[in-house]
């Protein structure tokens, strides 16, 4: 499919201004907006309430070569720093943010002269860089409904398995990171700042400092991030083929050290991450999809 056949698609236009090329999609249920740069979802806003649901932070770089900061980064071949297999210069988080996708299909659901959902398909141009090179195929697949729900296919087309680990970065827009707790998260987790695994999770779950944890969370159910006065969710995600959550928030020091976050940025963000640390083996020919829905 090329871009300009999404003239059939009521609910998705393209847009290009200092974001860069950008779907932007609008039916009865939200509005979002998807740089096709790293097929980075920038903005959604559920119509339920209108309430934007992303943070994107205020100094993000659309330069189309620097990792956008904020939404939902996608994290491909490798989460974090690549292991000593791939070079030295290998991008933190893969090479998937940091290029160009296409979108490959786009329908809608109509009912009642309404767009109720829309489903996208964008695809990587380039899956072998930095020494990663299989025979593989990648689809972000995006479904909107009353829901934000993503998906990362990955198929390994090659004849032996083959190993990936990977994430769905997501960056949430709270209030104020002093005024909720997360609610939802009981397991133990291992703390990339001090080396150290801890058996169980703060309860509550406040962030009160830097935080960047790695949680063995295996079920689906939903995690809120809630308001601690009122309870009131100001986020509700789930997800499913991960096997760990990711909770990172860089606190005062590490937000200072950041060009493309403003020093503040750190107090109306929270990251909460589906995704598969522990290095997911796909057996040849198979299909593994990573989602995550966001309400
Ligand atoms: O998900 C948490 C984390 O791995 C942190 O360690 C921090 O590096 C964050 O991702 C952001 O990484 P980035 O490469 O986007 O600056």
């Amino acid at each position: 499919m090329t871009i300009e056949s999404i003239q059939e698609t009521a609910s998705v236009t393209l847009e290009s201004d200092n974001q860069g090329s950008c779907l932007c999609i609008n039916n009865k249920h939200a509005q979002v907006r998807i740089s096709l740069f790293g097929a980075h979802v920038l903005s959604y806003i559920n119509k339920s309430d209108g309430r934007e649901r992303l943070w994107l932070s205020k100094e993000a770089i659309f330069d189309q070569h620097t990792p956008i900061r904020g939404g939902i980064p996608i994290c491909w071949p490798w989460f974090g720093a690549a292991n000593n297999k791939f070079p030295a210069n290998s991008p933190s988080h893969g090479f998937l943010r940091t290029q160009v996708w296409n979108l490959n299909h786009a329908e809608e659901l109509i009912l009642n002269n309404q767009v109720q959902e829309t489903n996208l398909v964008l695809v990587p141009n380039q899956l072998s860089a930095f020494g990663f090179e299989h025979k593989v195929r990648v689809r972000l697949l995006v479904k909107i409904n009353d829901k934000l729900n993503l998906q990362l296919e990955t198929t390994n087309l090659d004849d032996c398995a083959l190993t990936v680990s990977q994430a769905l970065h997501t960056y949430f827009l709270i209030p104020r990171i002093s005024e909720v707790v997360i609610d939802g998260i009981a397991e133990g987790y291992s703390d990339k700042l001090s080396g150290q695994f801890v058996q169980e999770s703060p309860q509550p779950y406040n962030i009160d400092r830097e935080v960047d944890r790695i949680h063995r969370h295996m079920n689906g159910n939903a995690v809120f991030i809630r308001d601690k006065e009122t309870n009131k969710p100001r986020a509700k995600v789930s997800q499913r083929g991960h096997d760990s959550l990711v909770v990172w928030n860089p606190w005062i020091e590490k937000t200072a050290r950041m060009s493309d976050m403003s020093k503040d940025g750190y107090t109306t963000m929270l990251c909460i991450e589906a995704a598969n640390i522990d290095g997911l083996e796909i057996k040849a020919k198979e299909t593994h999809t990573l989602e995550q829905i966001i309400y």
